[in-house]
């Protein structure tokens, strides 16, 4: 099959916020402010973890009546400094017009730029970002049903005008930051199964994500909410729930790396984590409850072969919802019995969701999600929940006692025209801490928020 080239003009779409709204603005370099920043502090015995608002207004402050959520971060892997942040922008919460918003910062994410809107104007959707090991940030969104890819050379600043990838829904994107022969590589996946499309939904690029090659199937029995991640070896990894998502799957790609080969699955198959993943309910009455992450072991150290899979499950019995995790040693043809990672007492009616997994090359496994029990067990139901943390140094054998990291919030607040705090959140590690983005309702309205997390 021959390769399709699709060529791309070099357009800037940097455009700033006004006091009120993100619009139109001349584009140039926006400056990092510190004036007015909201932060917003979760006070853990001696220690402190500082939420940092992402969607503010030019001078540093929360926009009434917006909602900002589905965040996406990344992180310069040569210069750990330097992060990019992106997420679905609604400029009023009475209006279901979304678009893709985005700041930097160069300072660990102490502070952000004034954010900017990508390709203005047009609905975007489900926005994902990833950092290459040469600093090239990418970031790939729905536009309709066309999946599109952008591409930053200086650190998200400026954008090319965005690549036609494939058409499907929820996309997900990945780079080979390793050193072997599929460094670079950039690995688009989206959601398998689309009403009167075809099932091709995979794309690899092995041009900077300047070029894709001609999209094919994501392998049977398809996925939905899906994740992807390289291993240390260049093995390509995807999961998602199935087709109908009352099971989970996984599926391998060992050629993906090299260039000269048409991508093959060369395992792919259902795996048991517990419980079935669950949209439209609970705290999130109109979206998902989480995605389904997968990764590998770090790239130093006896894990690096190991590979992990994480989601917010429907575990028999009573209780809701919990974030279950499952590890393989033999590069996904086995993996083990499902571990529970929220410490609360099982069986109970707690919410554990938007469970989110990264893994640091050190192999840490760092995981957060949202959690309703402290609310249920002041009131016995629900409401509000708080981001919490638990972290693994044995490859997700045993866990961490968990923590809350932000202060309590209430996920009903500030929906825009759709009955969601978006699907996801996303969390980059280091060896040192977890960068995470994450929406909340702290200012009663939804906003896209940072936090640094050191275990
Ligand atoms: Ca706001
Ligand atoms: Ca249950
Ligand atoms: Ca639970």
């Amino acid at each position: 099959m021959p390769i399709k080239l699709i060529a791309v003009t070099t357009v800037f779409v940097a455009v700033l916020a006004t006091s009120s709204v993100l619009a139109d603005a001349k584009p140039e370099t926006p400056e990092p402010s510190d004036a007015g920043r909201r932060v917003i502090e979760r006070k853990v015995g001696s220690r402190t973890f500082q939420s940092i608002q992402v969607n503010v207004n030019g001078e540093g402050n929360d926009i009434p009546g917006d909602a900002a959520n589905g965040p996406s971060i990344a992180v310069d892997p040569t210069d750990h400094r330097k992060m990019v942040i992106v997420w679905r922008q609604f400029n009023s919460i009475s209006s279901n017009f979304r678009q893709a918003a985005c700041a930097t910062s160069r300072d660990g994410g102490r502070t952000w730029t004034t954010p900017h809107l990508m390709a203005h104007g047009t609905i975007r959707d489900d926005p994902v970002l990833a950092a290459g090991a040469n600093s090239d940030f990418y970031h790939a969104s729905s536009s309709g049903l066309a999946a599109e890819l952008f591409k930053s050379t200086d650190g998200g600043v400026t954008w090319r005008a965005p690549v036609f990838v494939f058409c499907g829904p929820k996309p997900w994107i990945t780079v080979d930051q390793g050193k072997g022969i599929g460094a670079g590589n950039v690995y688009l996946i989206g959601e398998a199964q689309h009403e009167g499309r075809a099932n091709t939904s995979f794309a690899r690029s092995t041009r900077g994500g300047v070029l894709f090659g001609q999209p094919i199937a994501v392998p049977t029995p398809g996925m939905k909410w899906s994740t992807a991640d390289v291993g240390h070896d260049g093995t390509l990894y995807l999961a998602g729930t199935t087709p109908d998502g009352t099971g989970h799957v996984v599926a391998r790609s060992s050629d993906a790396k090299y260039r000269d080969q048409e991508p093959t699955f060369d395992l792919v198959q259902k795996v048991g984590l517990g419980g079935r993943s669950v949209d439209s309910a609970g705290p999130n009455p109109g979206g998902l409850l989480g995605r389904v992450w997968i990764a590998g072991g770090g790239s130093e150290g006896k894990r690096a072969g190991e590979v992990y899979m994480l989601a917010s499950v429907d575990p028999p019995g009573d209780d809701p919802l919990d974030v279950m995790f499952i590890r393989s040693t033999d590069r996904g043809k086995t993996w083990s019995k499902p571990v529970r990672v929220n410490d609360d007492p099982a069986g109970g009616k707690a919410w554990q969701w938007f469970g989110t997994m990264s893994v640091a090359p050190n192999g840490r496994i760092d995981v957060i999600w949202n959690d309703t029990r402290n609310a249920v067990a002041k009131n016995g139901e629900g409401g509000s929940c708080e981001v919490y943390y638990a972290s693994s140094t044995d490859g997700g054998v045993s866990w961490s006692k968990n923590i809350p990291i932000s202060l309590p919030f209430d996920s009903f607040v500030g929906w825009p025209n759709q009955n969601k705090l978006g699907d996801s959140y996303h969390m980059v590690s280091d060896n040192a801490g977890a960068n995470l983005a994450y929406a909340a309702t702290f200012n009663r309205g939804q906003d896209v928020y940072f936090v640094r997390i050191e275990p």
